[in-house]
């Protein structure tokens, strides 16, 4: 018998190729090409446009390290908001702190959010039906226009900037970030693999640039998002978050622990360390 591979085509010279033990489910609703398939390796994996979003085997790695560095960093983190984000991974990770009052997914696609949670449940593990959660199916560029809300935490859980994610990477949208934020809130986003989306890196920089006091980057392990150390896109009004001492991550952890299985004390001021080649993209200081 010969074996059914998935081939994910994100960039023209390179490509990573999953044994597919059975396909699950496959959908163009007009917005985007899902589908959902189950392997051998990695579980369940959800790809949109072809492109890998999650897989039940990593997607911890990426969820805890868009949560937690900032929440951690905040210290007092009340109210979020997560772009995107339509498999609930991010909105679960989150809503692990008891002192989250109110999470907000504004996410453009309504058909992810039903699947995932039909189809990928470990992932959202009960996230949407939270009391804590508020679900808006809009798109997100325009909610942040809008939205008179304002948040101490905003992850822009998005896919690359193709199809209808490529607006969460505008300066247009960054300035309503910028303005939807509290005095010390925090912006975090996935900012592709530096080494091969490097541009990806440089272009936040000059679009966030005009509107926080912090921007800057730091990086997490992903094995499925391929190419290295993915790089997690960071924007404040407030130089504190991002300084804050070991000492103090430490005792914030401790004091209010989370369950995790890649971040720690220790991860979170590493992952701040730059590689050589991850600085070269950043114009500035
Ligand atoms: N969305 C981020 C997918 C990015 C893949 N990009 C890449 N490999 N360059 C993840 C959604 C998880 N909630």
């Amino acid at each position: 018998m010969t074996e059914a591979w998935f081939r994910e085509e994100l960039y023209p010279h390179w490509r990573q190729s999953f044994v597919v033990s059975r396909e699950l489910y496959r959908a163009d609703d007009g917005l985007q090409d899902i589908v959902l398939f189950e392997t051998p390796g990695f579980g369940r994996v959800l790809t949109l446009d072809g492109v890998i979003q999650v897989t039940t085997g990593d997607e911890f790695i990426y969820h805890e390290m868009l949560a937690h560095v900032p929440i951690y960093a905040h210290g007092a983190v009340k109210t979020a908001c997560v772009v995107g984000g339509g498999d609930g991974g991010m909105l679960r990770e989150i809503l692990k702190h008891q002192a989250i009052q109110q999470a907000v997914l504004v996410e453009i696609d309504a058909a992810v959010v039903e699947f995932c949670r039909t189809h990928m449940p470990s992932v959202s593990d009960g996230a949407f039906d939270d009391p804590r959660t508020e679900i808006v199916i809009a798109d997100g560029l325009r909610y942040m226009a809008e939205t008179e809300r304002k948040f101490d935490l905003i992850v822009i859980d998005s896919t690359d900037p193709i199809g209808p994610g490529g607006v969460l990477f505008t300066e247009a949208f960054y300035k309503d970030c910028a303005r939807c934020l509290t005095p010390d809130g925090i912006v975090v986003n996935q900012n592709g693999v530096p080494f091969l989306q490097g541009e990806e890196v440089t272009d936040t920089w000059h679009r966030r640039r005009p509107h926080f006091a912090d921007v800057s980057f730091y990086t997490a392990a992903v094995p499925t998002y391929v190419g290295g150390l993915m790089a997690l896109g960071w924007a404040s009004h407030s130089l504190r978050p991002r300084h804050e001492s070991s000492d103090t991550i430490a005792a914030r952890f401790q004091a209010a622990p989370v369950a995790t299985r890649y971040y720690t004390p220790d991860i979170h001021k590493a992952c701040f360390a730059l590689p050589k080649y991850v600085q070269d993209l950043i114009p500035g200081p």
